[in-house]
């Protein structure tokens, strides 16, 4: 797996209720949001991270998920063209602050759409989730960026795979062989190759757990997959989401790791 050195935060705006959101959890609480990021960011600080923290941007209510804005690589970056309307002037700002880190980020152009949440590396191999949010000619688009930086990818269609906005609601990489799946994934061809550890479906918002460096940051409140986690020989941190989780939001959203 890739070591990380850095990260890219930004914190939810006071209207952080405003934003996109598929479940049904109720209206999030701010205050406590921003304490369960600040908890998330010392997380990643204790990982070995130095993070870039942007300011919170009302403009863009969804623009504390990070993620779905760029795909980082150990050779290179693209910018993506999320899927949401609402937040397609997320990039602008992520591309910023990017800048002095990644030379000339490769970028998804329209037609194409892709959210970072879609993409899960596993060891240099990456999976395009096509989704709502990413389609088809953005996952060639990033395909093709892919394999120009030498890295290979493979598509996994998920739209037909209910309760999940992104691939990485569903799928984690803990290492570049072993693989956290939800049911509803765990036979696709794309998998087959890896250790698949499985996620128990009264559990699947635990499936999206972040591998940084020695550790796992995982939710907490999954009793089932915890002693999982805690046999995989990492440091498993276990970080409260329940404001995020409200706004269809993960441990993975909230940064950009590098
Ligand atoms: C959205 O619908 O775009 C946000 N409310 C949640 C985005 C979560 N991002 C992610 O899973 N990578």
């Amino acid at each position: 797996m890739d070591v990380f050195r850095r990260a890219l935060v930004r914190p939810p705006p006071a209207n952080f209720a405003d934003g996109l959101t598929t479940v049904d959890l109720g209206v999030p609480d701010v205050e406590r949001a921003l304490a369960e990021f600040e908890l998330y960011c010392e997380a990643l600080e204790r990982c070995g991270l130095a993070l870039t923290r942007l300011d919170a941007d009302p403009l863009f209510p969804d623009s504390t998920f990070v993620e779905d804005t760029a795909v980082l690589t150990s050779r290179g970056a693209v910018l993506t063209r999320p899927g949401a309307p609402s937040r397609a002037g997320e990039v602008a700002a992520i591309e910023q602050a990017l800048a002095p880190f990644f030379a000339s980020p490769a970028r998804i152009e329209a037609p194409g759409t892709v959210d970072g949440g879609d993409i899960c590396e596993a060891g240099g191999h990456f999976f395009i989730g096509i989704s709502r949010r990413t389609n088809a000619e953005g996952a060639r688009q990033l395909a093709a960026h892919l394999a120009r930086m030498g890295f290979t990818s493979a598509e996994v269609d998920i739209l037909g795979v209910p309760g999940i906005l992104h691939l990485k609601s569903g799928i984690a990489a803990v290492s570049a062989r072993r693989l956290v799946l939800i049911d509803a994934l765990a036979d696709h061809p794309a998998f087959r190759s890896y250790e698949r550890i499985a996620i128990d479906p009264s559990e699947n918002y635990a499936a999206n757990c972040v591998r940084v460096n020695d550790a796992l940051l995982v939710a907490t409140g999954y009793p089932k997959f915890e002693p999982t986690a805690r046999a995989l020989d990492l440091e498993v941190i276990a970080l409260d989401m329940s404001e995020f989780a409200k706004m269809d939001g993960g441990l993975s959203c909230l940064s950009l790791r590098f």
